[in-house]
């Protein structure tokens, strides 16, 4: 059994901009630690982070990879996470659940827009982070301006390593706090030549940690230096109450850097004991805190869900409390379900080993739960502190889908169920208006991979057809007391029911409110809830294009029945007649999504860039300059950018990056309403 120490076990997560080095450094950190012999290579295939089909085609990271080793008597966990906005949102779930952060800052163009977004996250959640400096060796690598980025990035930069050698001439780093030299001979003493730079250097690094601290200031004024102890506890404390970011640099291909790296994130990063406090769901007004205690109930959290070749389905949790043994029975606490536990595995990347049991900071693997997914809270089975639910980011943009060979529509719905389980930033809906299926991911390369997936693990073909926009339909003033009427009453049974509406609209964001204003029985009580539900379903579809009607207030406020003729379904259809007619007399119109959206290119197409931000109808809201790299900050209709990744990839040769979130609803102009209703009318047409 494993000897357990909560206080040397530590989780941590790669995370930054693409193409920055993270699996790369992960890697490195592997050989370092001893836990893997040779180098894994991203461009050999060879990565043991990077071991999905697609990552070895493409040279980058899709989905989070878990690898779990020891150095010395610390039990570690490291999570490489994509850097590509399309999958960064699979990181950014797991990053909820774990204690630490180290960062890649590229040493050619510093802080990029997908590390500052990390950097971000980090900081909202309270999770500490270390920033390392990658590709030291490569061409104009410069440090400085790193940190620089890093200062602009608001991280508070502290430098603990310098390089020895610059460029293809880099030979290892110096340790500043310690005064000692890491090459590929091993620990040494400074370099002579070096002496005078280490020690202003290490004076730098000294007055930022005294700063962070009263007592070490007043010690530093007094005494003029602080011994390497009191260097390191202060940077500690700094940096897990998030004033500081220390920063390392380094080579992750050339093994350059690493060690000290490895050291920073035992020593300064949080141990499972010493993390951020969790505090139980619900309790936020009075904290009941989840200690990381080995006895007591146990409290975990289902950071990722990953389909495995031999195991199935394999839930991926982190144990914040308590003790999880194989074979056992948990609470879903987020659904109420009981779960069988069977084996527990610990992940290797793509291998897994099994343990009898998994203790708080663990990160741990499960197959075959039932009913179990992404961002739910487990518990004991007689129950306990209920975590709260990690939040999942939703797909921003849609594709129609439907099967290539005809009748393996089941074989497509039934594999992609599969493919969502294990990434719940995709979802599958139902377009009313056109009964196209719908695929949802977070950007265009994040819904084709997705495809690609699907083909490879299931050997199903789909095809993709232009991303469709989800308009909304809403009404601009008020329709008042409008009929709803269903009579028929001419031989059979009868069907009556007449209600009155009034329809006003509310304010963006505030979706459809029903109100029951009937006084005196004009409608009978148990036939009213009929009238909510025609409202409710007549909303899915409006009148004008077919789009779920939005952000109004429908007030019910008289009607008529009939003793024997009135039942639900005549009071059903009465209210969605009256629904539609109101919704037509409430002068209604369009609105489309409007996204936020951050593009980073070369400084000298930035002129380019907010041209066609203004050509497709953006408002640009920022532009700042970091190095060579200017960011912009738009708001731009989606319809516009469906095929935005090609275009700035023509505009910028392929040096500009983009990240789009949904912002808000807006009312479409009118060339663009007439246009959907036209498409939507010639839709229709070709249905009957
Ligand atoms: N010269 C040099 N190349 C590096 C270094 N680190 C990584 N690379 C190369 O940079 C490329 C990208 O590295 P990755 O490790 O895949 O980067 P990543 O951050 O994991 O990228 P994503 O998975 O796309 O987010 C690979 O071709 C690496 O070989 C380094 O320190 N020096
Ligand atoms: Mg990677």
């Amino acid at each position: 059994m494993k000897n357990v120490k909560v206080g040397d076990t530590h989780n941590f997560a790669l995370v930054g901009h693409s193409g920055d080095g993270k699996t790369s450094l992960g890697e490195a950190l592997l050989v370092a630690a001893g836990a893997t012999e040779t180098l894994g290579s991203v461009t050999d295939g060879t990565s043991v982070l990077n071991f999905l089909p697609e990552e070895k085609e493409k040279h980058t990271t899709i989905s989070s990879s878990v690898y779990a080793f020891d150095h010395g008597d610390k039990h570690l966990t490291l999570v490489d996470t994509p850097g590509d906005s399309n999958f960064q949102a699979d990181g950014r779930v797991a990053l909820q659940g774990l204690d630490g952060a180290v960062t890649v800052v590229s040493a050619i163009d510093g802080v990029k827009v997908g590390s500052r977004r990390m950097l971000e996250l980090c900081r909202s959640l309270d999770i500490p982070v270390l920033a390392f400096v990658n590709g030291m060796d490569r061409e104009r690598a410069d440090l400085d301006a790193a940190v620089e980025s890093l200062r602009d990035a608001e991280a508070n930069p502290a430098v603990l390593t310098m390089p020895i050698g610059a460029e293809a001439g880099l030979s290892g780093v110096i340790d500043l706090v310690h005064r000692q030299a890491h090459t590929a001979d091993g620990v040494g003493e400074v370099p002579s030549e070096l002496a005078d730079a280490v020690e202003s250097a290490r004076e730098a690094l000294t007055e930022s940690i005294a700063e962070t601290d009263d007592t070490l200031l007043e010690k530093y004024l007094e005494e003029g230096e602080l011994g390497d102890d009191e260097l390191v506890h202060g940077l500690l404390e700094a940096t897990r109450q998030g004033k500081l970011t220390p920063v390392l640099c380094g080579s992750a291909t050339a093994q350059i850097g690493v060690a000290p790296l490895l050291t920073a994130v035992t020593e300064i990063l949080p141990s499972a004991a010493e993390a951020r406090t969790r505090v139980a769901k619900g309790t936020e007004d009075a904290p009941v805190e989840i200690p990381p205690a080995l006895e007591g109930p146990l409290a975990a959290l289902v950071i990722k869900t990953q389909i495995d070749r031999y195991a199935g389905t394999l839930s991926i949790l982190r144990i914040v409390s308590g003790t999880l043994s194989a074979d056992t029975t948990v609470l879903n606490a987020t659904t109420g379900d009981k779960e069988r536990i069977g084996k527990l595995h610990v992940l290797r990347g793509e291998e897994h080993v099994d343990v009898p049991l998994a203790t708080p900071g663990d990160v741990i693997a499960v197959a075959k739960l039932k009913s179990v997914h992404t961002g739910h809270a487990l518990t004991s089975e007689k129950g306990g502190a209920h975590l709260p639910e990690i939040e999942i980011p939703q797909g921003v943009i849609s594709y129609a889908i439907s099967a290539k060979a005809k009748g393996e529509e089941d074989k497509v719905y039934a594999s992609l169920g599969k493919l969502l389980e294990e990434d719940p930033t995709l979802h599958l809906g139902r377009e009313a208006s056109t009964g196209e299926f719908l695929l949802s991911g977070m950007g265009e390369l994040h819904v084709r991979t997705t495809v690609k997936k699907l083909q490879r693990m299931f050997g199903v073909d789909v095809e993709l057809k232009t991303p469709k926009v989800p308009y909304r339909e809403t009404i601009t003033r008020k329709a008042e007391n409008v009929e709803g009427k269903l009579k028929k009453q001419s031989g059979g049974k009868g069907m009556f029911g007449v209600c009155y509406l009034t329809l006003e609209p509310k304010p963006r964001g505030e979706g459809l409110e029903f109100s029951d204003e009937i006084v005196g029985g004009a409608i009978p009580r148990g036939l009213i809830p009929a009238v909510e539900k025609g409202v409710m379903e007549a909303c899915e579809a409006g009148p004008l294009a077919g789009y779920p009607v939005v952000d109004l207030r429908v007030r019910c406020i008289d009607g008529k029945h009939h003793s024997v003729d009135s039942n639900e379904m005549a009071f059903k259809l009465a209210a969605s007649f009256g629904f539609k007619a109101g919704v037509l007399a409430a002068r209604p119109t369009l609105l489309e999504p409007v996204m936020s959206v951050e593009i980073s290119g070369p400084a000298d197409h930035v002129g380019d860039i907010m041209g066609d931000v203004s050509s497709r109808r953006g408002k640009v809201q920022s532009t700042e300059a970091t190095g060579s790299t200017t960011v912009v900050q738009a708001q731009v209709p989606m319809a516009e950018m469906l095929e935005y990744a090609s275009a700035l990839t023509s505009m910028t040769g392929g040096q500009g990056e983009f990240h789009m979130e949904f912002s808000h609803y807006e009312e479409a102009p009118a060339q663009v309403r007439e246009k959907v209703i036209a498409a939507a009318e010639a839709n229709t047409g070709d249905a009957s």
